[in-house]
């Protein structure tokens, strides 16, 4: 069997910084031999991405702003992609977002902009973004999207977020059911808590990894890396029989009741 991702291209949506979920991702796709086409949400963020970009070992990555609330953003991202670099094979969606002020006390407290402001960014847009990528990847392929616990199951301060997650998991396993007759495959990791720039100034994170720490079956928090590994495993032909599952990458956590 060839593990070798060489001669493969993947977009990777959502590297804000070098702690980001995607950067692992990206990092485990391009030591596999891939091309990696970044998108980044405004040019605030461009100059971080293709510095970190320089870091990798071959230089051969392209880069595009990509907002994705704007439909004729995400249409023009992905004709220019189609012109530049002809065919993909997979997209890591690595994105979600809701109001810091609406991450903590009670849910129902939720706003009506706030709600559809988290669901259009983290949980519309996988559909958007698979319905663009899907005419770029004409040779099939395998997008991948991010998700967590909290939309399983409530999570104390996830609040909008877990019901976006809600969304996003349904709305990745709808995305399966269209794209699987054109050789597309759509899953999800549920990835267990990470220290990232979104997970900043969330007061008892700490808290929550300790109690990762102390309770999941393998006693320790995840990586960046360990969730790039699983990415990768999805993009591959190792995993060619799977479509509209959830994988959790979470030490095991998730079993506990
Ligand atoms: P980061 O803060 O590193 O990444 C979040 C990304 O979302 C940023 O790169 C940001 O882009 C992007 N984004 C927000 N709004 C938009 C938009 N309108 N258009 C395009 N991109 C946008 O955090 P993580 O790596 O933690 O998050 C990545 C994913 O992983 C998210 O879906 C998150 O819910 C999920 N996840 C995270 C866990 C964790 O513990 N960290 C656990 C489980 C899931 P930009 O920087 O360009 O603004
Ligand atoms: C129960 C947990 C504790 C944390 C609670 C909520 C976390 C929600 C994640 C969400 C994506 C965070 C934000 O949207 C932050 C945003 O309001 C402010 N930050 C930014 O704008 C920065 C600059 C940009 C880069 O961030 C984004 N997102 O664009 C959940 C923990 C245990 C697990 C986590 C962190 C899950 C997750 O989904 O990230």
């Amino acid at each position: 069997m060839n593990f070798s991702l060489e001669g493969k291209t993947y977009v990777v949506m959502g590297v804000a910084n070098r702690r980001s979920i995607a950067w692992g991702i990206a990092q485990a796709l391009h030591d596999a031999g891939a091309r990696l086409i970044f998108t980044y949400a405004n040019e605030r963020f461009e100059k971080p991405v293709r510095d970190l970009a320089k870091t990798l070992d071959r230089d051969d990555s392209l880069f595009y702003e990509c907002d994705v609330t704007d439909d004729d953003a995400i249409n023009t991202t992905f004709e220019n992609i189609k012109n530049d670099v002809g065919v993909i094979h997979g997209l890591a969606h690595c994105i979600a977002f809701a109001n810091r002020d609406e991450l903590k006390g009670e849910f129902i407290d939720t706003s009506r902009d706030g709600f559809l402001l988290a669901h259009n960014i983290s949980a519309f847009s996988l559909a958007a973004v698979s319905r663009a990528a899907k005419d770029v990847m004409t040779e099939g392929g395998s997008i991948v999207t991010l998700t967590y616990l909290g939309g399983e199951r409530v999570v104390e301060n996830y609040n909008v977020m877990g019901v976006a997650k809600a969304s996003l998991d349904a709305t990745m396993k709808y995305a399966a059911n269209d794209l699987g007759k054109y050789g597309i495959r759509v899953n999800a990791i549920s990835a267990g808590p990470i220290r990232t720039l979104s997970a900043k100034g969330v007061g008892d994170f700490n808290s929550i990894l300790q109690e990762i720490s102390e309770r999941a079956p393998l006693r320790k928090p995840v990586t960046q890396e360990e969730v790039g590994d699983v990415a990768y495993f999805l993009m591959s032909n190792l995993s060619r029989g799977m479509t509209g599952e959830i994988l959790h990458v979470d030490s095991g956590y998730s079993i506990l009741g």
